[in-house]
């Protein structure tokens, strides 16, 4: 079964829906960590993991930093939430990305147990910045797995396509 709800902010598809407060204040911390990323020179990307509206983990793209082509923002926030918690099990939880989850991103949340992901720009929003997307929107994924996840497309959309705006300005395109 898909879960698909669409955020306050998300106007392309309209349906206005009232989103709990815990949610705007765990993606600002999102931005907040996507902003330092870009102030580190690390690709601007964020996440965090949170459990019943409390954060366990806020982390951003470490692929340069660590030279790690799977150290996405979500693996990071994934990793440091399982060691938070002593456990690989993080069902229960939610995760806050910055952008759309791609494929590996949302294999890893599916395999943590986390069934509900709220993210903020779109994949072809942050094609501006030269990356090749492996673009297949979360939402079909979880309806071809057939998997009963809760997804908040475009939440907080704008303040999360102005990350790349901001990057842009800073150094220009990735690729
Ligand atoms: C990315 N997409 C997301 N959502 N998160 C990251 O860390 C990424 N790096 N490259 N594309
Ligand atoms: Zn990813």
């Amino acid at each position: 079964m898909l879960c698909l709800s669409m955020a306050t902010t998300d106007t392309q598809r309209g349906r206005p829906m009232p989103l709990a407060e815990g949610d705007a204040a765990c993606m600002r911390l999102v931005i907040e960590k996507t902003r330092a990323a870009i102030e580190t020179g690390n690709w601007p990307f964020g996440a965090c993991v949170a459990r019943a509206g409390q954060p366990l983990a806020v982390a951003h793209n470490l692929v340069l930093e660590t030279l790690d082509p799977t150290a996405h923002a979500e693996i990071v926030a994934i990793r440091q939430a399982c060691g938070q918690l002593g456990s690989t099990d993080l069902t229960g939880c939610e995760i806050y990305t910055s952008s759309a989850p791609c494929p590996m991103c949302f294999s890893a949340i599916y395999w943590s147990g986390i069934r509900r992901i709220v993210y903020g720009a779109h994949a072809a929003d942050y094609g501006v910045l030269g990356f090749e997307e492996f673009a297949v929107p979360p939402e079909i994924m979880a309806e071809i797995g057939g998997i009963p996840m809760e997804i908040e497309a475009g939440f907080m959309r704008d303040e999360n396509r102005a990350l790349f705006d901001h990057y842009l300005s800073k150094y220009g395109k990735v690729f």
